[in-house]
């Protein structure tokens, strides 16, 4: 039988015994508010700060240490708050700065950390750093990437091939300036230039201003987009090379981004925004400040993201193995190396996380079906490190199918009837599910920015919260064992058993060890623990079972032989 297997000596287990000392972020759980769809407290189909503020209660009911929310500066919104106009306010949708303060006091008293999400890679065009470029004031010249074009047998064209992200040409003339400026989303999305230091020092400056407020950090959107190559001495940029296997020439995927991503210097631009997250910590005192890294890049980049041997960088860089790689067919080796593919690669003295689900990314129980919801939880929150939930995925909430009429997201809208299914990130934004009032208790409103789930009856918090084996109550009892010193400091061993069983072992001298053991597809699976863990005891105890489970909890079995019904997922300990 294939069997893989790893032991990852943790570092905690050899340092100090206080959570307060290790760092508080180390085992923490972090959940992602959409602010939009969380919480609308004042009618207008939106959610917003108040709302958020009101719910923060059920982050506690969860066991959230710290919560990220998409942004919420003030946007012209042609990208949900993606297109920042003023760094330093709130938008109006959301609420106003006194809103904000009121959020972090309640977030304090619960002892829950707010984190905001910082959108370096552009700011709005309605920006007045943008407005002041483009009028040439000298400060302001170059915060933004200008190129008068070339001329082509006398017509003028861009300075370069690149594509948008949302589709068409990353250059868009502008008559004031009589240039071009450069934008990989949209073209209301302008690039600021961080090849500019004033830029850099101007976005600094954003980060002290939130952290002297009383955020504990930020989570950075978009790094592998933030840097181009650098101009050649002519101030000109290559072309991006064809990629033969797409023919729209509209379309992103048509060009190889080897020039407008993961650019070398968006690590030491990372390094520094550490750097001030640890100048605020000297300021300020207190417990630790944190980064969250967003970037969709190969591994050895990613690990770069943690630091080098002479600087720090992200705590945090987010962990995509699963959420880009688990499809509906991943078999149980597929799992493995996944989990593998992090805890072997991340720098020894580092801290694993977990992502399964995002604001950007289809649903849980929509890729992988609503049966493997507790499983994917599971696993969250019982491998070591950091969990982080996406709003919704701890009831189960699955995508919307959202017309083409009723769609909103840009990256969909800018495509076409038969493209946008493709493109949407729609489905996973809908209003997050409450209660079984009208709404699903969102909004006291008339309507919705986006339809809510037609699901809403069933899966919703509130019944949920009544229902011994929900995927709610399953997930606030694994939040409960995380408290475990095992689970907050013990090594993991992870093994495929089969084509058909994942199965992990956390343990941790002179405590229980657990083991969570999860049969992906729908065979009666019988396996064999003591062939690929040592240490066990004969008999092990059900610690917490899903739906699908035939035993209960404190039922034993012995570990030469568990049975496992289709589905199911079960965490185990020693006796
Ligand atoms: C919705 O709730 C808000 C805040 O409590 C209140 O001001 C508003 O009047 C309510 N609207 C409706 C339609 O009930
Ligand atoms: C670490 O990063 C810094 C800043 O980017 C860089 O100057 C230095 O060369 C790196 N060190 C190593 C050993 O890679
Ligand atoms: C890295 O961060 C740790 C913890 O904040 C700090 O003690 C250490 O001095 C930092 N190292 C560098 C190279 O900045
Ligand atoms: C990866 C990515 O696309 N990140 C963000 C960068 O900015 C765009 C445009 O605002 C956002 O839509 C993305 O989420």
């Amino acid at each position: 039988m294939l069997t893989k297997s790893l032991t990852l000596c943790c570092l905690l287990a050899l340092v100090l015994p206080t959570l307060a000392e290790v760092g508080w972020w180390r085992t923490a759980q972090f959940y992602q508010i959409y602010p939009r769809s969380f919480k609308d407290s004042d009618g207008d189909g939106v959610g917003d700060l108040n709302g958020i503020t009101q719910q923060l209660a059920y982050l506690k009911e969860i066991g959230t240490t710290a919560t990220w929310l998409s942004p919420i500066f003030t946007s012209p919104m042609a990208d949900f708050g993606y297109d920042v106009a003023d760094f330093y306010d709130i938008d109006p949708l959301f609420g106003n700065m006194e809103d904000f303060e009121k959020l972090l006091e309640r977030a304090k008293q619960l002892d829950i950390k707010i984190i905001l999400d910082f959108v370096p890679n552009h700011s709005s065009d309605e920006c007045d750093w943008f407005i002041r470029s483009a009028a040439g004031e000298e400060e302001y010249k170059d915060f933004y990437v200008w190129h008068t074009g070339k001329v082509v047998n006398g017509i003028r064209q861009p300075p370069t091939n690149w594509i948008s992200v949302f589709r068409g040409s990353q250059w868009t003339w502008h008559e004031g300036r009589q240039a071009y400026y450069l934008h990989q989303f949209l073209a209301k999305q302008p690039d600021l230039n961080y090849r500019n230091p004033k830029v850099v020092e101007a976005m600094k400056d954003v980060l002290r201003f939130w952290l002297r407020k009383g955020v504990y950090g930020f989570r950075i959107d978009a790094v592998p987009h933030v840097f181009e190559v650098a101009p050649d001495s002519n101030g000109d940029w290559p072309d991006e090379p064809r990629n033969e296997y797409v023919s729209d020439p509209e379309d992103y995927s048509y060009l190889d981004h080897i020039y407008t991503t993961n650019q070398p210097e968006t690590i030491d631009l990372v390094y520094q925004f550490r750097q001030v997250i640890e100048e605020i910590d000297q300021e300020l005192g207190g417990d630790d400040r944190v980064l969250l890294t967003e970037a969709y890049a190969p591994l050895d980049v990613l690990m770069q993201y943690y630091g080098n041997s002479t600087h720090n960088g992200s705590q945090i860089p987010f962990n995509f193995e699963l959420l880009s790689n688990i499809n509906f067919n991943s078999d149980a080796y597929h799992y493995s190396e996944l989990l593998h593919n992090w805890l072997d690669n991340m720098p020894a003295d580092k801290v694993a996380n977990w992502v399964l689900g995002n604001h950007d990314q289809s649903r849980i129980g929509t890729r992988l079906g609503a049966d493997r919801i507790d499983a994917t939880n599971m696993l969250l929150l019982t491998l070591p490190g950091i969990s982080v939930n996406y709003q919704g995925e701890e009831i189960g909430m699955e995508d919307v199918w959202i017309s083409w009429e009723d769609t909103v997201d840009p990256q969909a809208c800018q495509s076409n009837q038969q493209e946008f299914e493709r493109l949407t990130r729609d489905p996973v934004r809908t209003p997050f599910q409450w209660s079984d009032e009208e709404f699903a208790g969102f909004t006291n409103g008339s309507s919705t920015w986006l339809p809510v789930s037609d699901k809403y009856k069933l899966v919703n918090v509130k019944r949920e919260r009544g229902i011994a084996l929900s995927h709610l109550n399953i997930y606030k009892q694994l939040r409960a064992l995380r408290d475990e010193p095992t689970l907050k400091q013990g090594d993991v061993t992870v093994n495929a058993i089969g084509p058909n069983v994942l199965a992990f072992k956390r343990s941790l001298a002179g405590h229980k060890s657990y083991i969570t053991v999860i049969n992906i597809n729908d065979d009666v699976e019988s396996v064999n623990l003591d062939s690929v863990f040592t240490e066990l005891s004969s008999q092990l105890s059900y610690v917490v079972v899903n739906d699908k489970s035939a035993r209960r909890k404190n039922d034993v079995t012995y570990a030469n032989s568990v049975l496992l019904m289709p589905k199911e997922a079960i965490v185990l300990s020693t006796i």
